[in-house]
């Protein structure tokens, strides 16, 4: 009955982490509540139930990438053949939107559908720990509502940060924002060097929006860094304006409306510019500034809001998990937090004792020239096995797909990194190039069953493909051969 408030399982999040563990955890018989709010952004920005993924992250994200792409389009059928009077410019920015977000309302309702078919309590509420089997949860209209649960779940994921600068807040959009803004840009700076910055300035650079992006170290930490350059390489090709070793220290609204941003090189040399739109995306936070930990003592990192957990997702208190991107050290990725999820409710609720393995996990970077990739970057493997045990397979290849149009593949490239030591496994393989995430998954499947080089070499390609240029990888890096492929 709706007064019994006593669950199998709480989750407080419902993003991809939350909502897979929740249904999971029903399918097996058990009853179970998820809470889910969305605190709008400092623009006002604010969406449905489904968490990053679904409303301001990947799916978003990736529609906006494709929309971008077809800039081209038009341009390059004529080389084809077909008759088309002019080229593409930029879209409706209110159009484009538009679609954009009756698909995303279309799955947050889905997941509303879905709840309710495996009985799922949902409470569109903010929760806070009252004790470890307690939480409040906190409606928009402020009502509180106690619910008592076995164990807890805390999939809250995170938040983009913003720097403590003048106008940040007041003035500055972030990920957050710009899927749903419902007015085009204008002149636009991207601020940060990660994944997210790179992608979001691709994007708007593709769909015709005159994009700088600023970058105050190295591009894409983390992530192989010769890939990282190439990748920005083909952005500023592209036309994006690309500003290295500089950040913002104030961004202030002139008479005119538009946005004045001061920023400061390495050595303190500042300098003003003028931008209709600044988009910060210089990393994230997790959301748990608010959820009271300290009544129930779970500890947390205090830099990042991130909490504490061992191999089986379980915090320092016995009947508290912690899944996602909320959690330390877990690729913050949707697949990784569905997994996470599901294993949870089953080694909770079905006697499973299997992990999430946040190993080998295949990613992708959709910048306008994608990046996909899957284990170790070239300096991380040199850094653990040392320069002399790792080798090197690379090329520079060319996509049939770009000859006709004369689209440049300065940048298309393929690296595998293999461990010397017999049987010569593969540790890291990168690929730049048309559908890269397509490519990668496949292997992706190989790597993890462990995939050597001979393996690699002894598979057939599939012609014409730019996918086969990896299993014909056969120079090395120390050879200092040319990596060209030819014919
Ligand atoms: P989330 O999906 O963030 O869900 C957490 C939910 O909890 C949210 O709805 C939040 O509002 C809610 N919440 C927070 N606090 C409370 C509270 N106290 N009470 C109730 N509810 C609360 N990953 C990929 O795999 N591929 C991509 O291409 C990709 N692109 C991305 C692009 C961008 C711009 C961003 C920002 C992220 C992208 N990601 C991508 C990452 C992916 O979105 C996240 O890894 C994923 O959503 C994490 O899931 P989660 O369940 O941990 O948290
Ligand atoms: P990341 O990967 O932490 O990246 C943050 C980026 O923003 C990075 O390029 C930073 O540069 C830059 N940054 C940080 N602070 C500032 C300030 N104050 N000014 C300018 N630039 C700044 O964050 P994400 O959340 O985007 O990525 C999440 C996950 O993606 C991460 O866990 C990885 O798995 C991949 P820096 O390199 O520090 O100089």
């Amino acid at each position: 009955s709706p007064n019994n408030t006593w669950y199998d399982l709480v989750v407080i999040g419902g993003g991809s982490g939350g909502l897979a563990c929740a249904k999971e955890a029903a399918g097996l018989g058990k009853k179970v509540a998820v809470l889910d709010y969305v605190d709008p952004s400092p623009q006002g920005t604010h969406w449905d139930i489904g968490g990053t993924c679904v409303n301001v992250g990947c799916i978003p994200k990736k529609l906006m990438h494709h929309a971008s792409q077809m800039r081209h389009a038009v341009h390059c059928a004529k080389k084809y053949g077909w008759i088309a009077e002019t080229d593409l410019q930029k879209p409706n920015w209110n159009a484009l939107s538009n679609t954009i977000q009756q698909y995303v309302r279309s799955l947050n309702w889905g997941h509303k559908v879905q709840l309710m078919q495996r009985n799922v309590s949902y409470f569109n509420a903010k929760g806070q720990f009252v004790d470890n089997n307690t939480i409040k949860a906190i409606d928009k209209t402020k009502k509180e509502t106690l619910i008592c649960g076995d164990k807890i779940v805390i999939a809250v994921g995170g938040r983009p940060r913003f720097p403590l600068i003048p106008g940040a807040r007041e003035f500055c959009m972030s990920s957050d924002d710009v899927f749903w803004r419902k007015e085009p840009l204008g002149k636009t700076l991207v601020v940060g060097g990660s994944y997210v910055g790179l992608e979001c300035a691709g994007f708007l650079h593709g769909l015709g929006i005159d994009t700088t992006l600023m970058i105050r170290s190295i591009p894409l930490r983390g992530f192989d860094q010769q890939i990282a350059h190439l990748i920005v390489e083909h952005m500023h090709e592209e036309g994006i304006k690309i500003w290295n070793s500089q950040v913002p220290v104030q961004v202030s609204k002139i008479n005119s409306g538009s946005l004045e941003v001061i920023s400061q090189l390495n050595d303190g040399t500042t300098f003003a510019n003028g931008f209709d739109t600044v988009l910060l995306a210089i990393g994230r936070l997790a959301s748990t500034s608010e959820l009271n930990l300290q009544n129930v003592g779970i500890k947390f990192n205090e830099e990042n809001g991130k909490i504490f957990v061992d191999e089986f997702d379980m915090t320092n208190v016995g009947n508290i998990f912690a899944i996602g991107d909320v959690a330390v050290g877990r690729p913050e990725l949707t697949p990784v937090a569905i997994k996470a999820g599901k294993h949870l409710a089953r080694r909770l609720f079905d006697n499973s004792n299997e992990l999430t393995d946040y190993n080998n996990v295949p990613t992708t970077v959709f910048t306008p020239l994608e990046y996909g990739c899957i284990g170790m970057s070239e300096e991380a493997a040199i850094a653990e096995y040392g320069i002399d045990n790792v080798e090197v397979f690379h090329a520079f290849y060319k996509p049939l797909e770009y000859v006709l149009t004369e689209q440049s593949h300065k940048q298309c490239y393929i690296k595998a990194i293999v461990l010397c030591q017999s049987p010569q496994p593969i540790l890291g393989l990168h690929f730049v190039g048309p559908n890269s995430g397509e490519v990668v998954q496949g292997f992706g499947v190989a790597i993890k069953c462990g995939l050597t080089y001979a393996q690699l070499s002894g598979t057939t390609g599939i012609h014409p493909t730019c996918a086969e240029e990896i299993v014909k990888l056969h120079i090395t890096k120390r050879s200092g051969l040319d990596p060209t492929v030819t014919g």
